[in-house]
């Protein structure tokens, strides 16, 4: 029996499923000829999702390209979402971030566009909010291939010397665009770098929602605590392509099978048969959840098609910031 209320439990799965279902819609939206560059978080929920149910709503998130859990996980509408995605003025930047979402009422802090460029810049959060004397943390999600760029090493060495609070997630899905990370990463396991950084890391099976939340809110408390940064390492998989271009690949740079295994971890399914078993909940409510979460996508999608570009006068606006 996991030590996690049943509120926050079933707060994680209608994420989750909410997030599926986003996927799904957006799938179907870039088939049907709508120009969205998605980074699907299928096989990836579970991590991104349990990660932010941990933080509180002043937390800060400084996401990445793959997927929209950390957006769905931080409290953003997805009739926002995918406006933005559509580039409709409705969007958290009224259309003019397109996949670059930023939500500084929600503390989204921008996701970017340059691998890895972002992790100095969680490092920079940390320390404002040691500066400022505030009690918040930032989570810092990125990929296995972001893990070999040289802006990792800045960051985490300036996060472990100021003990910001930050917390890294690296999502190692195996592949960085369609090279397998054996070929490009010296050590099997990611966290072990973290060492050199003199920050403590944890493993963990990254389709398993309970373990993730469970390290996250532990890193959490620690960083809370002013005892810095914690290096968080979740081993997971893409079911889908890198984007939308190479839908699946199968046969291409990975192989079926390989495929097959790991949608048999199906996060979603993993957690919905976990939460049955444990009774904390039945199959009738967590259909509900997922009917709730269909209905809900369909009216992001109507609002989303319905909504205008953004003007001409738009354009310039939001370019500066008030000092
Ligand atoms: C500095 C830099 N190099 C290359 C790219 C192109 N690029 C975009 S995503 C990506 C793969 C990233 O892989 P990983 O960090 O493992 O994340 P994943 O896509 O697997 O979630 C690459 C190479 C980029 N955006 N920035
Ligand atoms: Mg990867």
């Amino acid at each position: 029996m996991p030590a996690i209320e049943k509120d926050t439990l079933l707060k994680i799965y209608s994420n989750m499923v909410r997030l599926r279902v986003f996927d799904d819609k957006v799938n179907l939206l870039v088939e049907s000829g709508i120009r969205i560059t998605q980074h699907s978080t299928r096989g990836q929920e579970a991590t991104q999702i349990a990660a932010t149910a941990a933080l509180e709503p002043t937390d800060y998130v400084m996401p990445y390209h793959r997927g929209w859990g950390w957006a769905i996980g931080k409290g953003m509408d997805p009739k926002i979402l995918l406006s933005e995605l559509m580039g409709k003025g409705t969007g958290c930047c009224a259309g003019k971030g397109g996949v670059h979402i930023a939500d500084w009422k929600l503390r989204i802090m921008g996701r970017p566009g340059v691998q890895a460029a972002h992790i100095p810049i969680a490092a920079g959060v940390g320390l404002s909010i040691k500066l400022r004397k505030a009690k918040d943390v930032v989570l810092c999600f990125f990929g296995d291939g972001a893990s070999n760029e040289g802006n990792i090493h800045e960051g985490m060495n300036l996060a472990a010397v100021w003990k910001a609070p930050v917390v890294f997630i690296c999502e190692n899905n195996l592949y960085a665009l369609f090279t397998p990370n054996i070929e490009t990463t010296s050590v099997q396991d990611i966290a072990d770098r973290a060492q050199g950084y003199g920050i403590p890391r944890a493993i963990i099976d990254g389709n398993d929602a309970i373990a993730g939340y469970e390290a996250v809110k532990q890193a959490i408390d620690r960083a809370r605590a002013g005892l810095g940064p914690t290096f968080i390492e979740a081993k997971t998989y893409r079911i889908h392509g890198h984007t939308a271009m190479d839908r699946f690949h199968l046969g291409g740079y990975r192989p079926k099978e390989e495929v097959d295994e790991w949608e048999k971890k199906d996060p979603v399914k993993r957690l919905r048969e976990g939460l049955m078993e444990i009774r904390m909940a039945t199959a009738q409510e967590l259909d509900e959840i997922g009917q709730k979460a269909k209905e809900e996508i369909e009216e992001a999608e109507k609002f989303a098609k319905e909504s205008p570009y953004p003007t001409r006068e738009d354009i310039l606006r939001d370019v500066y910031c008030e000092a």
